[in-house]
């Protein structure tokens, strides 16, 4: 997919969902101008999450990162717009939270690596496969956004 149809898939982790922060993430998407097109709030089963993270499965993290992220429910979206992986990825900021950017996600609202409460797509190609393991066809809405010709030119 390409230009204002781009899609990506970012994830509230459980400990995100835990911590109350939900609404400041959606926030944080919503007012960049992002459009959301799918949401769910999901108990994913370690197959599941075995199949999102499969290219991470010889990291040593790899056994506390399914744990953790099975730990509790994961808020999963489909968020809509031009360069939203990229921009995505700004964003949420660096995968330490010791490195974001002032002010970004991970910056504010987290400390440790393995506690960075948001999961982003990091490519459109990654982004479409995360987007078909979490979501169903049908699943992710087609609109139209009434703001779009205030949004892009
Ligand atoms: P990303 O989430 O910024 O894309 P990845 O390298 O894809 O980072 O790693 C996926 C997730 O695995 C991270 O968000 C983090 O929760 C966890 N993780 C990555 N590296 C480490 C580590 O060195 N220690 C603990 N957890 C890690
Ligand atoms: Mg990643």
């Amino acid at each position: 997919m390409s230009g204002n149809k781009e899609q990506a898939f970012i994830a509230v982790k459980p400990n995100g969902v835990q911590r109350g922060i939900v609404g400041e993430i959606i926030k944080r998407f919503e007012q960049k101008g992002f459009k959301l097109v799918a949401m769910r709030l999901h108990q994913a089963p370690v197959d599941l999450l075995e199949k999102h993270y499969c290219e991470l499965s010889d990291k040593p993290f790899y056994p506390k990162l399914i744990k953790s992220m099975s730990s509790g429910p994961v808020v999963a979206m489909v968020w809509e717009g031009l360069n939203v992986v990229k921009t995505g990825r700004v964003l949420l900021s660096e995968t330490n939270p010791a490195d974001s950017k002032p002010g970004m996600i991970r910056g504010v609202f987290c400390i440790q690596t393995g506690r960075n409460i948001i999961h982003g797509s990091t490519s459109v190609a990654s982004a479409q496969k995360e987007i078909n393991v979490w979501f169903k066809p049908g699943e992710v809405v087609e609109y139209q956004n009434c703001a779009q010709d205030w949004i892009y030119e």
